[in-house]
């Protein structure tokens, strides 16, 4: 006990409390960035115009990218995230998570099983799992996800490998039955957002709808108050 109060007192002291504590959730607005969709802006100018917008959860995700041009604007984003107290969360490269420390990692169904990546990632990193299906939804909160992705809900063409709309259906059997956060996603617009946040969801993300807005801040701030409307947090 003592030995272990000794290594606690030593990690705050030189690591930070934040450092040595596995994040909470920040409800509401979920960004995530496609510098494909985003008009020609690189994703760090994109970054910089979510968190001037008061986002509290930011993923990295970027599929037309070689991973050293990943990792350098990873370092960039973990930086202002830090600056900006807001999480970050970087898609599919357990590797460039761990070099830059992100707070957490998002995986999918075709990625190492969650308990690997716990094993690899450590006890204090959140990961989050995309599911379609209640029997994925189940399992990852069995197996140790800290949150799941929910969706796509709606039809979506930001995805390549995209699964058809699994519907309001699953997001209320998620909301019904799956106690680790629930982050509604895919094909999700301005039309449609209503009908997500009846269900209360913690999280909503909405991609397109964002990063081709050539208002960022604007855009997010007038989801942010759609959110606000349905009594977040
Ligand atoms: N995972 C499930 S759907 C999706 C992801 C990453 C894409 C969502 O993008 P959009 O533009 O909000 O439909
Ligand atoms: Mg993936």
């Amino acid at each position: 006990m003592y030995r272990l109060w000794v290594h606690l007192t030593q990690s705050i002291f030189s690591k930070g409390l934040s450092n040595v504590m596995k994040k909470i959730m920040p409800k509401g607005f979920y960004a995530i960035t496609d510098e494909k969709l985003s008009n020609g802006k690189d994703n760090i100018e994109v970054v910089k115009e979510m968190l001037d917008s008061g986002v509290k959860i930011l993923q990295y995700r970027e599929k037309h990218k070689q991973k050293i041009e990943k990792f350098k604007q990873c370092e960039i984003i973990r930086k202002l995230t830090q600056q900006y107290s807001c999480l970050f969360i970087v898609n599919d490269d357990i590797d460039i998570a761990l070099a830059v420390k992100s707070d957490g990692l998002h995986i999918g169904q075709t990625d190492l099983p969650i308990r690997k990546t716990r094993e690899l990632v450590g006890p204090n990193m959140i990961i989050g799992l995309s599911t379609q299906y209640q029997n994925q939804a189940l399992l990852a909160q069995q197996e140790g996800a800290d949150y799941i992705g929910v969706g796509p809900l709606y039809q979506t063409f930001t995805k390549d490998d995209a699964s058809g709309p699994v519907g309001l259906e699953y997001l209320k059997f998620c909301v019904d039955n799956i106690k680790i956060p629930k982050v509604a996603i895919g094909g999700i617009k301005f039309s449609n957002i209503e009908q997500v946040l009846k269900y209360k969801p913690d999280n909503v993300c909405m991609i397109s709808e964002i990063v081709m807005s050539n208002n960022i801040k604007g855009t997010i701030k007038k989801v942010k108050e759609l959110i606000d409307d349905q009594d977040y947090n």
